[in-house]
């Protein structure tokens, strides 16, 4: 039987475990990274490891979103993780360089090795065919350490692309198109791989903007064939040397299927807070806008940007319209200054911001009370902006673009002819912010500034657990709700006490207190839990706080592995209706928990305050099992070791 990309590069990266879908499998790991606000916590990790040099094959330290430095705070980070590289092996991509996905895509990626980032957006590095995912920045610390990393075999989801894309349309739209037809949770569990005739027609940048936001799906990751688009793309950036084929054989298995006919796609619009909330861009236009946001690691490629700067040559961005606008890499921009397009941007009215996340992740530029922000990027979630009132929309750049003149929400296709671009047969190669590491580190001293506080290790899991429901929470909660992250509290992501005075605020702001009061206790939720980032803080801060257990109808993919790792037990209900059962007060008890959660079967909790038992089920391998009776990863790793 022939094998699928997903498959082929698994089966070479094999270290345990069976290829069966939903089977627990554990794979090498070629490259790492990570990027400041989840760096840090992955290298006092790596650092509790004691593990001289990094053992993977090149790993690399990415500075990218906390780059408002408004106290010495996320300077100090800068330093502790650039110190931190040096010593042990790791190449450290300097603030100013770009967003960490840009960047690899850029300079590292390669087809068929096996990517590992401390950061959800790694699928990224799928759109050059290679098996990219991302983690807690605990699980690349152990990659880091040449340990595997554990996953269950995902299943595979074939996207067949025919016919060609019209004009005005891209590769935003289509990822658009698939979040509307799958949903935040129809990835879960599955790697979406594209194939079929139009995929020939889609540049690696334009695939990279699909697998990026094949994370909003739920999915392990996204990825396309290594064809002769990679190759130029490869050439192109003086890589054609990394360039391998790799497409699914013939005879290839897949677990599900779905056909998109690329003609038939129109512009796309995701409504706030949503990103699947995906409507034809048709449907809401003449909206007001007051805030236009273009980059992100979704859309903020030389194309991408190039593409803006045609729309805006000559033109001026509309009096009540602030357009931002930040590109992905030190390379595009310098590109777009030595060709003339960042003056044409300057010119039109645009405000260019550094090479970083930026306003993605509310660092700055948030919108206005109750405005309407335009965004080429990935999510749109509730206060992510930064203004809890904002109206967040998601699209391509060249709507962003159009109606950044307009003033508001434009259907492009009514603007004249689309700009016309081609990839360039070179880029700008200079690596000149990408500092190698030390020959040998053991010399370098690496700076902690007052800012880096210690990790919360959790404890052996009790044999009685007991604790209050300190909050019930709905469908789709993300790790925006739980953990906030803005220009106020990223400079604390190595600071889990100060964080845990603003942990799940957006839902509750008295939890805190509560949660402090009541020395932890359990959280209740719906369906998919923890969607959206790989913070391990959304379960750090949790651990910090008590919390013993979250109890929900389904997890999101990367959120239920930090839980595991810090030991805190995802629990599901084992009847979806039993939600109703569970009150915020209701007081639980769980006995017999170590033989309970070693059974591996239905855990029976009991809600002391209504006098019923709730069956519940810990869906965990072996390995996880031990993990949570041990108290998180690290205590595990201690325990096996002495
Ligand atoms: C995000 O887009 O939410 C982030 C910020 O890049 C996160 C990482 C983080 O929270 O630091 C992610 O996607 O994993
Ligand atoms: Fe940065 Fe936004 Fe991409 Fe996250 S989604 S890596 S914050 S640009």
């Amino acid at each position: 039987m022939g094998e699928n990309i997903t498959q082929k590069i698994i089966k070479s990266h094999l270290v345990s475990g069976e290829m069966i879908a939903g089977q627990e499998i554990s794979i090498k790991i070629d490259q790492t990274l990570t990027q400041d606000s989840t760096g840090t916590m992955a290298y006092l990790q790596f650092e509790a490891m004691k593990i001289p040099r990094v053992k993977t094959k090149k790993s690399v330290a990415y500075i990218d979103h906390n780059t408002l430095q408004q106290g010495f705070e996320n300077a100090d980070d800068h330093k502790y993780i650039q110190t931190v590289a040096a010593k042990h092996g790791i190449y450290f991509s300097r603030p100013g360089n770009g967003i960490c996905h840009q960047v690899h895509l850029e300079r590292f990626g390669r087809p068929g090795w096996t990517l590992l980032g401390s950061d959800s957006h790694t699928p990224t590095g799928g759109g050059i065919g290679m098996l990219a995912i991302g983690a807690g920045g605990l699980d690349v610390a152990v990659a880091m350490a040449g340990g595997p990393y554990n996953l269950s075999m995902p299943k595979v989801c074939r996207v067949t692309l025919k016919g060609s894309l019209r004009p005005w349309v891209s590769a935003k739209d289509i990822i658009l198109k698939v979040l509307q037809l799958l949903s935040v949770k129809g990835g879960v569990g599955k790697v979406i791989e594209y194939a079929g005739p139009g995929v020939l027609s889609l540049t690696v940048p334009e695939r990279a903007t699909i697998t990026n936001m094949g994370a909003e799906l739920g999915a392990t990751t996204s990825i396309f064939p290594s064809d002769q688009q990679t190759r130029e793309f490869l050439k192109a950036q003086g890589r054609e040397d990394d360039w391998i084929p790799l497409v699914a054989d013939e005879d290839a298995v897949y677990d599900e299927e779905i056909e998109l006919d690329l003609s038939t796609i129109e512009p796309m619009i995701a409504r706030p807070h949503s990103p699947d909330n995906v409507v034809s861009v048709v449907e809401e236009e003449g909206t007001k806008v007051d805030q236009v946001a273009i980059g992100s690691c979704t859309n903020s490629s030389y194309l991408d940007l190039m593409k803006v700067a045609k729309i805006l040559k000559g033109k001026t961005v509309h009096k009540d319209v602030s357009l931002v606008i930040a590109p992905g890499s030190k390379q595009v921009y310098t590109m777009l200054a030595q060709n003339g397009a960042l003056a044409d941007l300057i010119d039109a009215g645009a405000r260019i911001l550094e090479s970083a996340c930026g306003p993605c992740i509310g660092m700055g530029q948030a919108p206005a009370t109750d405005a309407v922000s335009l965004r080429t990027f990935n999510r749109n979630f509730y206060g992510r902006s930064g203004t809890s009132s904002a109206q967040v929309y998601l699209v391509s750049p060249e709507v962003a673009a159009v109606s950044a003149l307009t003033g508001m929400v434009t259907d492009p296709r009514g603007f004249g002819k689309a700009p016309e671009l081609d990839m360039p047969k070179s880029f700008l190669v200079n690596d000149n912010s990408i500092i190698p590491p030390a020959d040998d580190g053991s010399e370098i001293e690496v700076v902690r500034g007052p800012n880096i506080k210690p990790f919360p290790l959790s404890s052996e899991l009790a044999d009685r657990v007991e604790g209050l429901v300190l909050l019930k929470m709905e469908d789709n909660i993300t790790t925006d709700h739980i953990m906030p992250s803005n220009a106020k509290l990223l400079p604390f992501r190595s600071n889990i006490p100060h964080l845990s005075n603003y942990c799940l605020t957006p839902v509750d702001e008295t939890f805190p207190a509560r949660a402090k009061e009541n020395k932890g206790g359990f959280l209740v939720a719906g369906h998919n839990y923890g969607q959206g980032s790989s913070r391990e803080h959304a379960a750090l801060v949790p651990l910090y706080l008590g919390i013993k257990g979250v109890i929900a109808k389904s997890f999101a993919r990367i959120h239920k592995s930090n839980l595991i790792n810090s030991g805190i037990m995802p629990l599901v209900f084992e009847r979806e209706e039993d939600y109703d059962l569970i009150d915020v007060n209701d007081r639980l008890e769980l006995v017999d928990a170590i033989s309970q959660v070693k059974a591996g079967g239905l855990i029976t909790i009991r809600n002391i305050t209504k006098d019923i038992d709730i069956r519940l089920r810990l869906e965990l391998s072996t390995r996880e099992r031990e993990m949570i009776l041990a108290g998180g990863l690290l205590n595990l790793t201690k325990k096996t070791r002495s």
